[in-house]
């Protein structure tokens, strides 16, 4: 290689330098801190005898730009959980698993008594008032959110 076949390849060289720093400028800066929706005052209504199935309640919150769409739920304490929602039919109290639950931006998700709440199955072992259980939602974007849940006898 010669001397002007050496400036042409550092020069080459510069200029792809330039071009990928300018691509890597383009995108967006630094990655934004990742918004995630949070579960907060959530407590497990303890039945007043051992029975294999009990409820969950609280709040889910999302404050972030983008909807946060829960599509399943689990727990180490429990052989199954599950969305469910309660609703009167012919004057009948009824429930039914809700597939999905999506909580707008800036929106919340209330799970209460006698509406929308979490159905726990087959608890592992028997839970103790006052203890806590964690119980994780799985997002549709391939996120969880990591919730504890207080156990209690009466609501908050
Ligand atoms: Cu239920």
């Amino acid at each position: 290689m010669n001397v002007s076949g050496l400036r042409m390849g550092l020069a080459l060289a510069a200029l792809l330098a330039a071009a990928w720093m300018n691509g890597a400028a383009a995108k967006s800066p630094a990655p934004a801190k990742a918004c995630a929706a949070q579960v907060r005052d959530g407590w497990v209504r303890l039945p007043p005898m051992q029975m294999p199935m009990m409820a969950g309640f609280g709040r889910i919150e999302n404050r972030c730009a983008t909807p946060a769409i829960i599509v399943g739920v689990k727990s180490a304490a429990f052989a199954d959980v599950s969305l469910h929602e309660t609703r009167i039919v012919d004057g009948v109290s009824k429930m039914r698993a809700l597939p999905e639950l999506r909580i707008a931006p800036d929106g919340a998700a209330v799970l209460k008594p006698g509406g929308m709440h979490l159905m726990l199955m087959q608890p592992h072992a028997p839970l103790k008032e006052g203890s806590r259980v964690a119980i994780e939602f799985e997002l549709k974007d391939g996120g969880s959110l990591l919730g504890e849940f207080e156990v209690r006898k009466a609501a908050p």
